[in-house]
């Protein structure tokens, strides 16, 4: 087992060398249950029946999605990578979802690691029951902060509000964001709003956030936005890839920090396979990939288009099965939260 470094919480792009990491757990994993206008909103039509309480996912899958997530655990620390895991849960019993996908409840940035506060009601004590014995862990470092959600006791909905003609899921009576709605490019955060993420939610952040960080915001051109890391892809200081049905060179070169990045569109649209099958999202998932030091990269190892498009980019990529994962909601980075990269 590769030992925690110090800082034990630092880190605020996705490409630096990476050190510390929480690889998530997918034990007892079942299908999300929230009000039917979020579901349609944001996940594939022909699932939406699964997402009603107590329906676990099929055992064979969370099975399988285990044991992808514990190799990915061991390949990461055979690159001498500190690696948490989170307790496991049984999130059936508790009306939770899952412990596999922590990037939405959880972001470094600096030496700060900043919980969500999630839109979903069955989110609410996901970070709290997997990750508390983790994040009281790196608190122990002085030089750390840990910004924890405000207790769920009492708090209002954020769906009762929503307007028929409204574009998102949810209102804005209190904050609510996914940290996955957000990348971190060194001082600058980008981010989007959408059915998770409100503008309360976003300036919440921008408190939360160290001195000296700033959040934007990029025109999201999505309707079914949830989780900006299958939109923008970042390989390492500079380069870019980027979904070209979900956003555009034009509109992230706004972005000042972007402006003289390489970019290059994922070239075509990612092949949805057979089995297993994909519950919650769409096949861009690809996209969703782990950079371990802006080289070597994690990627899933059926996707072949990108290892070689990574590879003539001076990628090296690295393939891991995440297939299973899929399933549940998302790849290797939903499925992991970096904590500390080598500071440049
Ligand atoms: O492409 O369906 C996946 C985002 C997962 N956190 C999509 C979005």
């Amino acid at each position: 087992m590769i030992p925690p470094v110090t800082p034990a919480a630092n880190s605020d792009n996705e490409w630096s060398p990476l050190r510390s990491i929480i690889v998530g757990r997918a034990e007892h994993s079942c299908f999300p249950s929230e009000p039917a206008r979020m579901i349609e909103a944001t996940m594939p039509e022909e699932y939406v029946g699964e997402f009603k309480p107590n329906n676990p996912f099929p055992p064979e899958i969370v099975k399988a999605a285990t044991e992808e997530l514990d190799n990915l655990a061991r390949i990461l620390e055979a690159e001498g990578i500190h690696v948490y895991r989170p307790k496991e849960v049984n999130w059936t019993q508790v009306g939770g979802y899952t412990g596999a996908m922590p990037r939405d409840g959880l972001m470094t940035v600096g030496n700060t690691v900043i919980e969500s506060v999630y839109a979903w009601e069955c989110r609410r004590q996901e970070i709290k029951l997997g990750f508390t014995e983790i994040l009281d862990s790196i608190a122990k470092d002085p030089n750390v902060t840990i910004v924890r959600r405000p207790s769920p006791a009492g708090e209002q909905s954020v769906y009762e509000k929503v307007l028929p003609d409204q574009l998102w899921a949810i209102d804005n009576t209190r904050p609510a964001f996914d940290t996955a709605d957000f990348l971190r490019f060194g001082k600058v955060l980008i981010g989007q709003l959408s059915h998770v993420t409100n503008m309360k939610g976003v300036e919440y952040l921008r408190k939360a956030v160290p001195e000296g960080y700033t959040v934007e915001l990029i025109d999201v051109q999505d309707k079914h936005a949830m989780h900006i890391d299958t939109t923008i892809a970042p390989l390492r200081e500079g380069l870019l890839l980027y979904n070209p049905e979900r956003t555009s060179e034009e509109i992230l070169r706004k972005h000042d920090v972007l402006k003289n990045w390489e970019m290059h569109p994922y070239p075509g649209t990612p092949k949805a396979h057979a089995y297993p099958p994909l519950y919650m999202t769409s096949a861009w998932l690809t996209l969703n990939f782990l950079v371990l030091d802006g080289h070597k990269i994690v990627i899933e190892e059926q996707d072949t288009q990108l290892q070689d498009l990574l590879r003539s980019l001076g990628m090296e990529p690295i393939l891991c099965p995440m297939r299973n994962v899929y399933c549940l909601g998302g790849s290797l980075h939903c499925a992991t939260v970096d904590i500390v990269r080598e500071s440049r």
